[in-house]
């Protein structure tokens, strides 16, 4: 009996939760994405100004156009009283000019029309794209060099490179393509067609370049299905079952796009270019009784994936999978009860084609609690008579997207903790950009083939993965500082102690961008964003410390072509002054970019950053060497960073947080 009663109950919560969220409607938040309306708005617009019937209008980018910060934050307190202006800020390619399109979307106007007249274009179009990879298909001397390698035209399947920069003078919007085979596998990346140069230019969708050089075997299709449908046993090893019952609820609210949950409150915004945008993070605190700001915006800002074979093959493929494909145009729909647990709720966005139409894309973003650590713990067994043992159960909050960008899947996630700790990680999947050759075997290996062998004919080239966080934190307040604790050895000479030597630290406060140009790992630091004018009882600034990622330097010489454009992973951290136009790591136009508007060329004005509205930029890198285990699908390989109060609370914020009640299971004995 009583476990029925506890299913009508959790039953008719689900039912309530489900009610509330169709019958109120939300409030437009100044942050919220574009919705369906005003993408459709943004269309007509542009539409007018310049119609389809004289004009070649291609949508590159529409975005909500960044309202001003302080405006934000006075919406924040006084949600009714602040009119905020909304805006769409729009990159199309009209007759082949990169035009900046600023439109109010109230008044339903063209605020400024601006041709981009640097280097650079922007993020490809999926559908340029699709025309793109068709193209080789119908072509002659492909379908040429295809019978001369003993393939079938009709297994194969094209795919498009961003091509990079490499010192040419001439400034033209093309992509490379290279096809692989789909017959016996849907693995196509592992099985690419080599010695093939194909060039599309953008512009006329025409091939214009066109080279078939060496034929190298193409991989075997066997073993490298991942579709369960297609595999066959045996299966292993079992893994059992779980369910998630949470018979309160879910302990977090989604109204629209804002988050609360425990002591957290914040919104999800998102981008096609950036994908989720993370802002507005703000934490109570029990003690002062009041909510505080920590993280005003986070997402990531670029993703520089360079492969490091010089050949002909692959020398172009160092790759901007933000500036150059858009994170939120590859973001993907989440598998239900697979990327994310059963407790998870989902949120739907819109994304638009090259022809300004939205459209939806369902379970983009899922938020669920995770159970299962500890938050913290004591055993004192040193009172005689006494056994003390206390132990908290840890929940935190998961904002989770998928991005996957051609062959890779990039999990993303945004981890909340109660403790007042933000902990965001990547997660890489898919599969390989393998390289086919006829080696079959290491002892055959005559020169560096770029890569390691993971299996017969197929080399896992080697590359690196540099994902660019932009952390605009505001640590209860927008004016910060940031400050660098080195850790020293002090060497004692004088025989005051026992001891030879011991280690303190030395605090030194950034005061413009070049002091906080850090390569992390060679001396221990504590990287700490503070607020100088506010302190704790003792007398400690308040501030929110970066527990980096395991550090990653990239290892190409700084004056490589691809090295200048991904100039913003020289050092793991920056810190800028707040600067609305200053979003993109790489620059604004990323595709063909020459490395004229990165951050590494903003900090070169070496501004004030004490006591400032200031952003902190964390380069989180992977060194990619693969290994069989890779092959033919990588499980996942995770790295992650934390932001930490550090004298932010006056004590642990947790001291006082219980666990959450014990469920007992219906049916069985407690
Ligand atoms: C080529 O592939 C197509 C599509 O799978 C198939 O129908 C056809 O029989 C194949 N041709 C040859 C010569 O194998
Ligand atoms: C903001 O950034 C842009 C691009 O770096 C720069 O041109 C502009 O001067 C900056 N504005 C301020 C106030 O620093
Ligand atoms: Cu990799």
């Amino acid at each position: 009996m009583a476990s029925s009663t506890t299913l009508k109950l959790s039953l008719f919560s689900v039912l309530t939760v489900l009610c509330f969220q169709v019958v109120v409607s939300v409030i437009q938040h100044p942050l919220d994405p574009l919705t369906k309306e005003e993408f459709l708005s943004v269309q007509t617009i542009v539409h007018n100004k310049y119609p389809t019937s004289k004009n070649k209008v291609a949508f590159h980018y529409i975005g909500l156009d960044d309202p001003d910060k302080d405006l934000v934050r006075r919406y924040e307190s006084l949600p009714t009283l602040v009119n905020i202006p909304r805006k769409s800020f729009v990159i199309a390619i009209i007759n082949g000019q990169s035009h900046e399109i600023l439109i109010n979307l109230r008044s339903k106007t063209i605020t400024s029309d601006n041709v981009h007249k640097g280097y650079g274009f922007p993020i490809l179009s999926v559908e340029e794209q699709g025309v793109a990879i068709e193209l080789p298909l119908k072509y002659p001397p492909f379908i040429a060099s295809i019978k001369k390698r003993g393939l079938n035209i009709s297994e194969v399947v094209c795919s498009t490179f961003s091509m990079g920069w490499f010192g040419e003078e001439e400034n033209i919007r093309t992509v490379r393509v290279d096809c692989f085979m789909k017959e016996s596998s849907v693995n196509i990346y592992v099985r690419p067609i080599s010695g093939l140069t194909i060039v599309v230019d953008l512009g006329t969708l025409k091939i214009v370049e066109y080279h078939d050089r060496e034929i190298e075997t193409v991989p075997t299709a066997e073993k490298t299905e991942y579709q369960v449908s297609k595999q066959s046993p045996p299966f292993g090893p079992k893994q059992h079952s779980l369910t998630i019952h949470q018979p309160q609820g879910p302990g977090f609210q989604i109204n629209g796009n804002s988050v609360s949950w425990a002591n957290w409150k914040f919104h999800i915004g998102f981008d096609v270019r950036a994908g989720i945008v993370i802002s507005l993070a703000s934490i109570y605190d029990l003690e002062k009784h009041k909510s505080r700001h920590v993280l005003y915006k986070g997402y990531i800002s670029e993703l520089f994936v360079p492969y490091q074979d010089p050949t002909e093959e692959f020398y172009f493929k160092t790759f901007f999978d933000s500036g150059e494909f858009g994170f939120g145009l590859s973001t993907v729909s989440l598998i239900p009860n697979r990327d994310c647990p059963s407790n998870a709720k989902f949120i739907d966005v819109y994304i638009h084609s090259d022809d300004g139409t939205p459209s939806l894309l369902k379970n983009a973003i899922c938020v669920f609690e995770q159970y299962g650590n500890i938050m913290w713990r004591h055993t004192e067994t040193g009172i005689p008579d006494e056994y003390i043992e206390e132990s908290r159960t840890e929940v935190n909050l998961i904002v989770r997207t998928v991005v996957t960008v051609g062959n890779y899947d990039n999990v993303l996630d945004w981890e909340f903790k109660t403790s007042g700790s933000i902990k965001p990680s990547i997660a890489l999947s898919g599969i390989l950009e393998i390289k086919g050759t006829n080696i079959k075997h290491n002892d055959e290996i005559k020169e560096d083939i770029h890569g390691k062998l993971v299996s017969a004919n197929s080399i896992g080239v080697y590359h690196d993965h540099f994902y660019m966080y932009y952390l605009d934190l505001d640590i209860d307040g927008t004016h910060n500082s940031f400050e660098k604790t080195s850790l020293k050895t002090v060497r004692i000479t004088d025989g005051s102690s026992k001891r030879k030597s011991y280690w303190t630290t030395e605090t030194q406060t950034a005061k413009t961008e070049s002091d906080a140009k850090i390569t992390i790992g060679y001396a221990p630091a504590e990287l700490v964003v503070v607020n100088p004018n506010l302190k704790t009882a003792v007398g400690n600034h308040f501030g929110y410390r970066l527990i980096p990622a395991i550090p990653a330097h990239p290892l190409l010489s700084l004056d490589d072509y691809p090295q200048i454009r991904g100039a913003f992973t020289n050092y793991n951290v920056w810190v800028t002054p707040y600067n609305r136009t200053e979003k993109w790591a790489g620059g604004l136009y990323v595709d063909h970019s020459r490395g004229d508007d990165t951050l590494a060329v903003w900090t070169q004005q070496n501004r004030n950053i004490e006591n400032q509205d200031i952003v902190l930029w964390h380069v989180v890198g992977i060194h990619h060497v693969p290994a069989q285990e890779d092959f033919p699908i990588m499980p996942l390989l995770t790295t992650s960073f934390e932001l930490r109060p550090t004298n932010f609370f006056e004590r642990n914020p947790v001291l006082n947080t219980l666990s959450p009640p014990d469920v007992a299971w219906p049916g069985c004995p407690k």
